[in-house]
Order: structure tokens, then C-alpha cells, then sequence
């Protein structure tokens, strides 16, 4: 070890004492150089200043959900406009349609969860999604912003944040898959931050001699990620006013949507969310509420039951509009967020944290003995002046794909798919075979290049069958 290594880590240890961190060098004496630059390295990535306030606020005691006050439904564009709404909405397409021309609109995937539920050994992007063909979802994202730029034209530049614990290999599928038709230039892959994970008394694990166990920062952080990595700089030189955001995990969202895209320009709106009617009211979904007037998110579990069951007059759930992790967002309001001291609430998670102990041994614990802290694009809501939400047709743009088997698998996904092109086929006049409880009895699958809504498969009649036999597979593409 050269002298100034060592003055660097005894000025470290001497750093992290002042925060009760200096465990974490432990085992500097007894490692490579290497390691040691890799461990200087994950420590000065640390803001151990803001990490002590977390600390003592999130991890040594349990944080306390203050429900607000007064919480009121937020207002709601419907999915089918009534007399009133019919020319707004056809306006807003229009509006829609004409900014992804003009290359006004990018596409913006949160891909850097680690997706442990899923127990898939990958980027999640790459797992096969689609009902016939297996189409990654990267892929299913490529063709749509392909379709997409044909359908209306204009370029739509795609941004993809992943995290340190994927973000090689999200590279190499990228390139092996030829940017999946996309011209390079137009993707742009960027990391998102990362965050400690701490026992509970508040220190920092560490998941190798050399390494901090470290994890992504939250989809909140994602905010943040656009404007450190330059991705929002280049947004900016692009023109590009608006972002549409969504979740890897769901390959049926309508990642362009000219009616949402001109409705959140035609009302201003800096941050906006499409929401689906919850089909149970305790979903475990965020709810959208009305607090101090702004639009805020309050998770599943920190809303009460007797709220969450709340009915208005007419017996419909006061609160029955849930999060799918869908938004339009404003470049504008990125950038005033980021300059202006941005910062999110933190979201505590009790999780099991593998970690060396004191004498050097990995431990796999078999129950949470760790703490992880996050934030959610959510909370961004609240900070944006004005917010609109959509209501949308859950089989038309959400069936995502987060657990092995069950609820939100590739199973329940795939039947969603399949219903969704089913529809679409009815809706042009095709017979679909379905069994006695509904559902379809055919595998379907509609490329994005062949249509991207029913409107564009109905113009498409012409090519289509007149009746799908029971048990056929087919493929529009
Ligand atoms: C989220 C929402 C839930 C609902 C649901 C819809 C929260 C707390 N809950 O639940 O209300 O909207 O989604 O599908 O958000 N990700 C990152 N970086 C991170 C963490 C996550 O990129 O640090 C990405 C991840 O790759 C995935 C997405 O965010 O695409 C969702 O994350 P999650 O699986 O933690 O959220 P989930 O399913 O619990």
C-alpha cells in the first residue's frame, strides 16, 4: 500500500468515526489494493452528512405515516368522454399527435429494480413477454416507439434507467439486439443512484469485505438520474418538452398516447398520471387522492380501511382510483425540481440484506435483518402545480409482469395480452372464439407494427379474418 493510500483510508476512517460508520473499513488492512480502491470508491459515493438525518428518521426508529387532514378524490378525465368532454378530448389527440411530429415527446422506462420476486436471472426487459412470438419486453417497448414514430412521425429519443446491478448487462442486450431496430443515437441508457442498506441500529452492511451492500434508490430517484446523467441536457437540445414514463415490468402500456400527451399540454399540467378503477378497494395499489389541493399518492397500506371503503352516494369507492405507475412529465418541471433543492420523502423496507460479519463471514439471513430506503416517483405529484389523471381501461394498458407464478406473473399477463388483441379483433368485427366463462379460446398476438390501438386495427379490416377458430394461434404482424 503507498503512503498516500494509506493517509487516504486513515482520513476516511477518521470521516466515517464522526457518523458511527468506520466498521465499514474493518477489513481495509487485509484487502487488495484494488479492493481498497473499490471500497474508497463506494464510500465517497456516500453522503454521509444527509445518510446520519436519514438514519435517525427512517432506520433507528420505525417512520410514522402522518395521515393529512383532509383528504378529498382528485378530479378525473373519464376513459369514454361524455357530451361535454368529446371535443376536448378530440382537440387534445390532435394536439397530442402534432407534438410527437414535431419530436416534442420521449420515452422514458424505469428498468432499474432488481425484480427479485420475479426469479428471473437478468435485466427484467429481457424477460419474454409476449403471448406467441415471446418478445422481450425491450423489444415489445422498441416496436411501439417504432410504430409509433411511423404512425405520426417525428423522432421519439428513448431513455432507459437501469442501476448499477444491471446496467451492464442491459448494455450488452441492447447491442447484441441491435438497439432492438432503434437507432443508437436515439437510446440512451443512464444509472440511477444508489443507497446503503443498514442494520437496524443504522450501520451501513457491507456485502463483501470490499463492497457496501448497496441498492437502487427507489423509481424516485429516477427524477434526479435524468438530470445528473445528462440525459435531461440532451432532452433539452432534442426540443423535447414532455416525458412519458412508465415501468418495465408492464408490456401492455401505451408508452405514446396522443390523448394523454395533449391533455396534460392543453391543461398545462407539469406532472400527470393515467389511474385505473381499482378492482378491489383494498388493491394493493397507491391510491390518488386531493390533498392541499394538489394530487398525492397515498400507498395502499398507509390508507385506512374505512377511507379505502368510503363510498359516495351513488355507491361507488370515494377512492377507487389506483396508481399503475404511468405518467406524462413536464422537462420543465424536472428541471425546476432539480434546481431548486430537489428532494423526495424516503420509503422504509424491512428486507433480507446478505452481509459479511464482523469476523469476514457471508451471512444469507432467512428473515429481514436489514433496512432499505427509497423514494417513489409518486411523491413527486404533490410538487407539481398542476396535475391532471386519466382513467384508463386496465385490460387496454396494464398486465404486468413483477411475480413467478399468480397475480402480475407472465401467466396473468399473457391472458391480459390475449384478451386485449381479442377485443381489439371484436371491435373490427372479427369473430373470437371464447369459452363458456368468457374467456378467449385462441392465442392471439398483434405486432405494434400492425396496430398499435383497435382504431388502427379497424383500418385494417381488409386483412383480417372473418373468425378465429377455437384453440388457433395467430399472429398479425
Ligand atoms: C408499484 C407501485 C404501485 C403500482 C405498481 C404498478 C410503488 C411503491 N408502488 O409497485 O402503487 O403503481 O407499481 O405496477 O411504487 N424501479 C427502478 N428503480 C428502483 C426501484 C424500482 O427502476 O430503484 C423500477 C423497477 O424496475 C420496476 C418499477 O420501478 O419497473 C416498479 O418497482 P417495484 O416493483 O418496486 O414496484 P411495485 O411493483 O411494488
Amino acid at each position: 500500500m503507498t503512503q498516500t493510500h494509506r493517509d487516504r483510508i486513515e482520513q476516511v476512517r477518521a470521516l466515517l468515526a464522526r457518523h458511527h460508520q468506520d466498521h465499514i473499513l474493518r477489513f481495509a488492512d487485509r484487502i487488495s489494493a484494488d479492493q481498497q480502491r473499490q471500497l474508497l470508491s463506494d464510500i465517497e459515493s456516500l453522503d454521509l452528512e444527509a445518510l446520519d438525518a436519514l438514519v435517525e428518521q427512517y432506520v433507528r426508529q420505525e417512520p410514522h405515516f402522518a395521515l393529512p387532514d383532509e383528504i378529498l378524490p382528485p378530479a378525473t378525465y373519464p376513459i369514454e368522454p361524455g357530451s361535454k368532454l368529446r371535443e376536448k378530448y378530440r382537440q387534445a389527440r390532435r394536439r397530442g399527435e402534432r407534438l410527437i411530429a414535431e419530436g416534442k415527446v420521449a420515452a422514458f422506462v424505469v428498468a432499474g429494480g432488481v425484480g427479485t420476486r420475479l426469479n428471473f436471472d437478468g435485466p427484467k426487459g429481457c424477460f419474454p413477454a409476449t403471448p406467441i412470438k415471446k418478445k422481450v419486453l425491450f423489444q415489445v417497448f422498441a416496436e411501439t416507439i417504432r410504430a409509433a414514430e411511423q404512425r405520426w412521425g417525428g423522432v421519439i429519443p428513448w431513455y432507459v434507467m437501469t442501476s448499477r446491478a444491471n446496467h451492464e448487462a442491459t448494455e450488452r442486450a441492447f447491442a447484441e439486439c441491435d438497439h432492438f431496430g432503434l437507432e443508437p443515437s436515439n437510446v440512451m441508457l443512464f444509472t440511477q443512484g444508489m443507497m446503503p442498506s443498514f442494520d437496524r441500529d443504522g450501520r451501513i452492511l457491507l456485502a463483501e469485505k470490499h463492497r457496501l451492500a448497496m441498492s437502487p434508490d427507489g423509481h424516485g430517484g429516477s427524477l434526479r438520474a435524468l438530470y445528473r446523467s445528462g440525459a435531461l441536457a440532451d432532452i433539452k437540445r432534442r426540443g423535447v418538452e414532455f416525458i412519458s414514463y412508465w415501468q418495465v415490468d408492464n408490456p401492455q402500456v401505451r408508452l405514446i398516447d396522443p390523448l394523454f400527451i395533449g391533455l396534460h399540454a392543453e391543461d398545462a399540467a407539469e406532472m400527470s398520471s393515467k389511474a385505473v378503477i381499482k378492482c378491489d378497494p383494498l388493491e394493493k395499489v397507491g391510491n390518488f387522492t386531493l390533498v392541499n389541493d394538489r394530487v398525492t399518492v397515498i400507498e395502499y397500506s398507509d390508507l385506512p380501511e374505512d377511507l379505502a371503503r368510503k363510498q359516495d352516494g351513488r355507491g361507488r369507492y370515494v377512492f377507487e382510483l389506483g396508481s399503475i405507475a404511468i405518467h406524462l412529465i413536464s422537462r420543465s418541471f424536472v428541471e425546476r425540481i432539480n434546481e431548486h433543492g430537489f428532494s423526495l420523502p424516503w420509503h422504509r423496507a424491512d428486507k433480507k440484506v446478505a452481509y459479511v460479519d464482523e469476523h469476514g463471514e457471508p451471512v444469507q439471513p432467512n428473515k429481514p435483518n436489514g433496512v432499505k430506503l427509497e423514494t417513489f416517483i409518486f411523491d413527486a405529484l404533490p410538487l407539481a402545480a398542476r396535475s391532471i389523471i386519466l382513467t384508463i381501461d386496465r385490460v387496454e394498458e396494464f398486465a404486468p409482469i413483477k411475480n413467478a407464478e399468480g397475480v402480475d406473473s407472465a401467466e396473468s399477463s399473457r391472458v391480459l395480452q390475449i384478451e386485449r388483441f381479442a377485443r381489439w379483433l371484436e371491435s373490427a368485427g372479427v369473430r373470437v372464439p371464447r369459452k363458456s366463462d368468457g374467456a378467449v379460446d385462441a392465442v392471439i398476438e398483434i405486432s405494434p407494427f400492425f396496430a398499435l390501438d383497435a382504431g388502427q386495427l379497424q383500418e385494417k379490416k381488409s386483412l383480417l379474418p372473418a373468425a378465429i377458430q377455437p384453440g388457433q394461434q395467430i399472429v398479425l404482424e
